[in-house]
């Protein structure tokens, strides 16, 4: 077991995300066997789960004539429109079902509020509005996380610079990540995580 200050955050490893979902990611579900593997050697376990309703302000559908993977201007700043993912309840939003979720000692669900996106699973994307992760993690004395899942160049980069702003030591095990690179999204993740001081291995 790694000492009591580590926790390892996994991120969104949903139906959606993996080959044959809605947005799926290539080789998403390449990552879950060893992410198994490796959720019990640490002594605190979050999980995550995008989880939107139907007409989430995200989605391309919920704007007249806007393509998928368009970029809009929202209150909060640029908004990539997705196709319609992660509907609260549906098999898309459900863990992989070769994830063991078990072991999890708590699942943050993200995205709910019809108005905002969340990537991170700390604020939503207005940076302001708190998913009481941080809370969490610091009533239960973690000091160091280790980041996996999907996907790597937004929910798991918005989660790990997050952290490491909020004086995390942050590590990302890229091998257990695999990401969307949608518009050199993958580079400027990867470089935007160097700047944050976090560990990419
Ligand atoms: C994600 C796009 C939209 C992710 C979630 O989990 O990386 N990406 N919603
Ligand atoms: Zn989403």
């Amino acid at each position: 077991m790694r000492p009591a200050n580590e926790a390892i955050l996994v991120i969104d490893v949903q139906n959606d995300f993996c080959p044959g979902g809605a947005l799926a990611v290539a080789g998403g579900d390449d990552i879950v066997a060893p992410i198994n593997a490796l959720v019990p050697e640490y002594p605190v376990r979050v999980f995550t789960q995008d989880w939107h309703p139907a007409d989430h302000h995200s989605f391309a559908s919920q704007h007249d004539g806007a393509a998928p993977m368009s970029v809009i201007e929202m209150p909060y700043g640029p908004q990539v429109l997705w196709p319609d993912h992660c509907i609260i309840g549906s098999d898309g939003a459900a863990f992989h079902s070769k994830l063991d979720p078990r072991p999890a000692d708590l699942i943050i669900r993200k995205g709910f509020r019809r108005q905002i996106d969340s990537y991170s699973a700390f604020f939503e994307n207005d940076h302001a509005t708190s998913t009481g992760l941080e809370g969490y993690l610091r009533n239960r004395g973690v000091e160091k996380l280790v980041v996996v899942g999907l996907a790597l160049d937004f929910c798991v980069n918005y989660s790990a610079v997050d952290a490491a702003k909020l004086g995390f030591e942050v590590t990302v095990i890229e091998s257990l990540c695999r990401a969307i690179d949608f518009d050199g999204s993958l580079n400027a993740a990867k470089a935007g995580m160097a700047a944050a001081g976090i560990t990419l291995k």
